[in-house]
């Protein structure tokens, strides 16, 4: 019984140590739950004036997202899209990368399409990552005003990940 009782203790301790990594586990999940409300709540608003997504009707331009030994970024960086045009940007290699618009570099009028046409967003007007090669992610300027938007992947920005979309 005496042997019993030391085994039961010791299992105890060993849970407890367990039990404090799960508690990391846990907070990093927390961490994560904003921007899983953000998306919800993206794909939640109700589709009023602007706010259902604008399908492409026209062509659905390549855009790159590369990171090897010349440097993080997109290929092309700066690209010019027909009003119902789409962009498909494809992860070569170098992730995780995402595509980002700075919310304090898109106009106030032009900023609900823009979010309505990009699915799944992690922030506002932000992408999910993406670390495998040939993921990719589609997002429509259909029903975008004409304009320039800067744009950039966050982990990449400060190496200078980030281009200029040109809506016709
Ligand atoms: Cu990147």
């Amino acid at each position: 019984m005496r042997f019993l009782g030391f085994t039961l203790v010791s299992s105890a301790i060993v849970l407890g140590a367990c039990g404090g990594g799960g508690e990391k586990t846990a907070d990093t999940a927390a961490t994560a739950a904003p921007a899983d409300t953000a998306a919800t709540s993206a794909a939640t608003t109700p589709a009023a004036t602007s706010g259902a997504m604008a399908p492409i009707t026209g062509t659905t331009h390549e855009v790159k997202m590369v990171g090897d030994d010349k440097g993080y970024r997109f290929e092309p960086a700066n690209i010019t899209v027909k009003a119902g045009d789409g962009i498909k940007f494809t992860m070569v290699s170098g992730g995780p990368h995402n595509v980002a618009f700075d919310p304090a570099t898109i106009p106030a009028d032009v900023k609900p399409q823009l979010s309505a046409n990009m699915p799944n967003q992690q922030g506002e007007l932000s992408s999910p990552l993406f670390m495998n090669p040939n993921e990719s992610y589609t997002m429509s300027f259909a029903n975008v005003k004409p304009g320039q938007y800067p744009y950039h992947c966050t982990p990449h920005l400060a190496m200078g990940m980030k281009g200029t979309i040109t809506v016709q």
